[in-house]
């Protein structure tokens, strides 16, 4: 089984989106392994998106991420990294297929509504980032 880190978004939490994305995450076959609520600081939003720290989008995106709070799970299931990615869809909503959570629900390129880890070493280090060994259930 693997394990991979999602994030729903401060713009879906904020538009009573987590039930509903919860319910493809679990129709999709993928199991709650931790499940959080949490607004983050911006201490800890940079450290999070870090690899994007020279990106021209670094600071605008800390600002969003912080704006208010987020839902974080960590996610088990075969092939859970690209089954939930293919679930999100593209990072830009409107390059996302039709019927992915992006796609149906996303903003824009940075109010995109969920985060997904993209291999297992990032996996494992955003999974570190927000939860104890004591917190996941297998
Ligand atoms: P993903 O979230 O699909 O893994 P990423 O790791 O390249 O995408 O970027 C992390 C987040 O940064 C992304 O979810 C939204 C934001 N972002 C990415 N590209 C952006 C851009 N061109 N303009 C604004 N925000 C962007
Ligand atoms: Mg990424």
């Amino acid at each position: 089984m693997e394990r991979t880190l999602a994030i729903i978004k401060p713009d879906a939490v904020e538009r009573n989106l987590v039930g509903e994305i919860i319910k493809r995450i679990e129709a999709a076959g993928l199991r709650l392994c931790a499940l959080r609520i949490k607004h983050l600081t911006r201490r800890e939003a940079e450290r999070f998106y870090e690899v994007h720290q020279e990106r021209p989008f670094f600071k605008s995106l800390c600002d969003y991420m912080t704006s208010g709070p987020i839902v974080i799970a960590v996610l088990g299931g075969d092939n859970a990294i690209k089954r939930w990615r293919e679930l999100m869809g593209a990072t830009d909503p409107a390059k996302a297929a039709p019927g992915t959570i992006r796609n149906d629900f996303g903003l824009d390129v940075e109010k995109n509504a969920s985060h997904g880890s993209d291999a297992p070493e990032t996996a494992a280090r955003e999974v570190a980032f927000f939860f104890s060994a004591v917190d996941l259930v297998d």
